[in-house]
């Protein structure tokens, strides 16, 4: 059965999560970092020399980077549903994933931690008002992204709406400039329908 260790509370853990229940995989998850901790022995630095979570362990694999690991989920045990195996279609999806790590993840980061006051790394007005701006312009690309669509990459859910899907539910509980983005609604929408994305993203909090 598939590990993964990581605390629930943790995006990048529950992306991963998400992902194992779209393709019906059992896994055993183990509470590690933040308050629980256990991230900085010398047996998981071994397996991820980050000492971030989440980590992957499938048999002898292990993999860290909870994107890399949605990839290599979807590979193993998603090709033609999560992993698309038209060559354009999956460098689509790939495209969206690593869109919402390098584009998305500094500004969402600055609303978490301004929400949550995380103390040397709370915002002030002016710096949240900023990056809620940037969300903007950001939200917009995909905005248009999805015209015509109901996912991101086409017609059904791929690896490609995990990421950006977690973050689109916790922007929209976050920021306070939020213009009218339907064809995100409607996604968001379709999104909250999976019983993966309502257990491991809307009923596990911000
Ligand atoms: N790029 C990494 C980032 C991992 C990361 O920053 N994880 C955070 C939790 S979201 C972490 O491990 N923080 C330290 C801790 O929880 O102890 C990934 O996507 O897996």
């Amino acid at each position: 059965m598939l590990k993964i260790l990581g605390r629930a509370n943790s995006s990048n853990v529950r992306k991963v999560l998400w992902a194992a229940t779209e393709l019906g995989q059992a896994f055993e998850r183990s509470d590690v970092g933040g308050p629980f901790g256990g991230n900085d022995t010398p047996d998981y630095l071994r397996m991820n020399p980050t000492g971030l979570v989440p980590t992957l362990i499938d048999g002898d694999v292990i993999v860290w980077e909870s994107n890399a690991i949605i990839r290599y989920l979807g590979a193993k045990y998603g090709a033609g549903s999560l992993w698309p195996t038209d060559i354009a279609v999956r460098a689509d999806a790939d495209k969206w994933m690593d869109w919402q790590i390098f584009t998305l993840a500094g500004p969402m980061t600055h609303l978490l931690h301004s929400h949550m006051g995380t103390p040397g790394r709370a915002g002030t007005p002016e710096s949240i008002a900023a990056a809620e701006s940037e969300l903007v312009k950001h939200w917009t690309v995909l905005e248009k992204g999805l015209e015509g669509r109901d996912f991101i990459a086409g017609d059904q859910l791929t690896m490609g709406d995990i990421p950006p899907g977690f973050f689109i539910n916790r922007w929209r509980q976050l920021a306070k400039n939020q213009p009218e983005f339907p064809n995100i609604s409607a996604w968001h929408e379709r999104l909250k329908q999976r019983e993966g994305y309502k257990k491991h993203i809307v009923d596990a909090g911000i």
